[in-house]
């Protein structure tokens, strides 16, 4: 059994809400929501990071951007606008080592981040 808990989550070995699901990508909400909408999008074949996910070249981070827009529209924030966030790597604050991108919006944020 994998030991990646998005893994985890994707397979529906852990419980997560799910929001959106295609072929190969799956989006469920944040456990620690930042703000009304902080949902978390990822391949469902584990990538260790953004950079890992674009070197596989078959269009599948591309999927993932079009899933994360479509969550936001399907939330209600894409036209107020929101903000996708790949942290990629330890200083950046990635904690999960399987690829996500944090769909977070439904609220003004800062810039920059802290
Ligand atoms: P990052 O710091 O960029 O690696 O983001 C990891 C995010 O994952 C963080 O915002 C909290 C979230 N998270 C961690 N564990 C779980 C979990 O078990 N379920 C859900 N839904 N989210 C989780």
């Amino acid at each position: 059994m994998t030991e990646c808990l998005f893994c985890r989550i994707a397979a529906g070995e852990i419980p997560a809400t799910i929001v959106h699901r295609t072929e190969r990508t799956v989006a469920f909400r944040d456990v620690n929501p930042q703000a009304p909408t902080h949902v978390l999008v990822i391949p469902t074949d584990h990538y260790e990071n953004a950079a890992a996910l674009a070197a596989a070249g078959d269009g599948l981070a591309g999927e993932l951007l079009a899933a994360a827009h479509e969550i936001a529209e399907r939330e209600g924030v894409a036209e107020d606008g929101y903000r996708l966030v790949f942290n990629t790597g330890p200083q950046a604050g990635q904690t999960v080592f399987h690829v996500h991108g944090h769909v977070i919006g439904g609220r003004d944020l800062g810039w920059p981040p802290g």
